[in-house]
């Protein structure tokens, strides 16, 4: 089925120039490899060195240092504080309760924030693990069935479901698809297995293809995949370069609708970036499901921009060679045509919280866990009581792309005790308002490198002044879909929310209006650069409009662009920029 060989046929599509030193440096590596054994013993530093630093990504993990406390070591000439960040791969967000008991001990044995991250891909990450115990993290991990391959990188990265997968047959078979992409897409090289495991090297003859879907150089930048299951959006499929959307007949899955091309980064004054929303290419049976994920993804690594990193992800080729020309191009390589889009409709997202049965008599409780910080609070001790219930829960575990989790599989006799401990430790309270359900935001500070403002840590306060705004205006009941990003990369997916706030400085936001409920397009900027007190005079005269002005139950996001605050940004998203 591979593609490694097939010639570009037309080479304008590629992008001339000097090529990005990612390329060099991920043709340099040996397939992943480069130093990364020798520089784990070199104790001088705690961090990577050279081309280590970003090729441990493709393993996983990320070096980082605590920014709060950067500055005053740097005062006492002391190197940052360096450990890593490691991201898991999970598939469909799904984990057993042993396997949970596994990373729940590193995290208090190994982390120095002692906590577990749950993230808005549906798997978790560790922070602040230092380098002399990364190799014990990830053979830790391999004892308990678990890899962290291709979490971060220029890799296809953790494939995503529509969460609850044993709600009904749909929901298994679409996991099951979510699984078989994800193998089928991961790296070949045994750079892991080698470098972390210990296992041995097994060299490959010259004319051996090692890399038969990715390639030497791997792809030109990230990637990411969705299975979703309408009617609900809750993993975003705009967010991603491939979705694959379920189409059923009387509850049987029958093929996929095909999306390509989504994405929500940009970078602030640049024009030439932009969050995009996903163009459908039409439908394809079951059977072509991972010839087609293979040929979207060799088409972007030979026609993306391995000049520009900046727009090097799929939805920049496809703007740049044409949707046609693409969609043409991976019909060639799949040897598939699409067929007419089925017809399927998105009518929301996120996640439905409590208790729900499934299809074998079996229960499903939700958890809402603000920000995807499991930890132990003074008041409130989420990780001791997620322990607490994976020590006797029989069935799984399933992580959200919203950051929550689902205690899935509950036999009616033990209901009661799973949702004892829940409300025991604060992991279900049913005081929290619908407006902090449908609230979000990155980790940004202060172990994200990149942040230019608070996000994490600034969105519990923010729920709390946006409720009682929404009290005030008698809304007390409705809620907006809030976002956070610590700066436009996007990561809270902020550039998908009815209310999305991107960090431009330290307490200064961009707010954009304007997504859907069911996330069919981007929000549009409204105001530039407003500080903490701003954001809540703007949310305060918005939803006081909102609050009078609208008609029947119309969501604030559509309320915004009929009343003319905002421009409306169409699905091609072309119009994002003003000019
Ligand atoms: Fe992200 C980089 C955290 C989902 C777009 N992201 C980062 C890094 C690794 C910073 C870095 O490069 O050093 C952040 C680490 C913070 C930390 O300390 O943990 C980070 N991203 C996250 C997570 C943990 C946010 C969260 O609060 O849950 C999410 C982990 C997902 C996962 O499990 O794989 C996360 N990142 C996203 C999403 C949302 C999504 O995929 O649904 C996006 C926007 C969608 C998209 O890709 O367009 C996103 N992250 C980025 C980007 C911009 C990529 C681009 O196209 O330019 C970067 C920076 C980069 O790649 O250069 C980035
Ligand atoms: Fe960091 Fe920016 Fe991503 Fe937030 S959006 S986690 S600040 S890279």
């Amino acid at each position: 089925m591979s593609n490694n060989f097939i010639k570009v046929e037309n080479p304008v599509l590629i992008v001339e120039g000097k090529q990005a030193d990612n390329e060099r440096l991920k043709a340099e590596s040996d397939y992943l490899r480069g130093t990364i054994v020798e520089d784990l013993q070199d104790r001088m530093t705690g961090g990577f060195t050279s081309d280590n630093f970003q090729l441990i990504r493709t393993h996983g993990m990320y070096q980082q240092d605590d920014r709060d406390i950067r500055g005053e070591r740097q005062k006492q000439k002391l190197e940052p504080l360096h450990n890593v960040m490691l991201r898991a791969r999970l598939p469909g967000g799904v984990i057993t309760p042993t396997q949970w008991l596994g990373i729940d001990k590193f995290a208090d044995d190994y982390t120095s924030y002692g906590s577990i991250r749950l993230t808005t891909r549906q798997t978790f990450q560790f922070h602040g693990v230092l380098k002399p115990d990364i190799k014990l993290m990830h053979q830790t991990l391999n004892s308990i069935g678990l890899d962290s391959i291709a979490t971060a990188g220029d890799v296809n990265r953790n494939v995503l479901c529509t969460s609850n997968p044993v709600e009904s047959e749909l929901h298994q078979e679409a996991y099951q698809w979510a699984v078989k992409i994800s193998e089928h897409l991961l790296p070949k090289t045994r750079a892991y297995a080698e470098i972390w495991l210990d296992e041995e090297k097994v060299e490959t003859t010259e004319d051996e293809v090692v890399e038969p879907i990715l390639g030497s150089n791997y792809l030109p930048r990230k990637f990411k995949t969705t299975v979703v299951i309408p009617p609900n959006n809750d993993i975003d499929l705009h967010a991603n370069d491939l979705n694959f959307v379920a189409i059923s007949d009387n509850g049987k899955l029958i093929g996929f609708n095909v999306l390509v091309g989504g994405g929500l980064a940009m970078t602030h004054g640049d024009k030439a970036t932009y969050p995009r929303c996903a163009d459908d290419f039409g439908f394809i049976a079951l059977e072509h499901t991972l010839a087609v994920a293979e040929a979207v993804v060799t088409t972007q690594r030979d026609w993306g921009n391995r000049v520009n990193r900046k727009n090097a992800k799929t939805k920049y080729t496809l703007d740049r060679v044409g949707v046609d020309t693409f969609k043409a191009e991976v019909e060639h390589r799949a040897g598939i045509e699409f067929g007419d889009s089925r017809s399927y409709k998105f009518t929301h997202r996120g996640d439905s919280f409590g208790w729900v049965s499934g299809i074998d008599g079996k229960h499903h409780l939700t958890l809402f866990i603000e920000n995807g910080r499991i930890l132990d609070y003074p008041s409130k001790s989420l990780k001791t009581g997620m322990a607490k219930i994976a020590a006797t829960h029989q069935g799984d575990f399933r992580l959200t792309a919203n950051q929550n989790i689902i205690i899935a599989g509950v036999a009616e006799a033990d209901k009661a005790a799973i949702e004892q401990l829940a409300r025991e430790h604060g992991l279900l309270n049913d005081t929290t308002s619908n407006q902090r359900k449908s609230s979000m935001a990155c980790v940004a500070f202060p172990t994200c490198p990149l942040a230019m403002a608070e996000a994490e840590r600034y969105l519990p306060k923010l729920v709390d002044d946006v409720e009682t705004i929404l009290t005030k205006n008698n809304l007390a009941d409705e809620s907006i879909i809030l976002r956070v990003t610590g700066c436009p990369n996007g990561c809270g997916r902020a550039m998908l929310a009815e209310i999305g706030l991107v960090g431009k400085g330290p307490g200064k936001y961009n707010m954009y209006l304007g997504s859907d409920l069911a996330g069919s397009r981007v929000p549009k900027l409204y105001k530039e650069n407003v500080d903490e007190a701003g954001v809540l005079t703007e949310i305060d005269a918005l939803t006081a409009r909102w609050s009078t002005e609208r008609i029947n139950a119309e969501a604030f996001g559509d309320f915004v662009v009929r009343a003319g605050i905002v421009d409306q940004v169409n699905i091609s998203v072309r119009d994002f920029h003003d000019d």
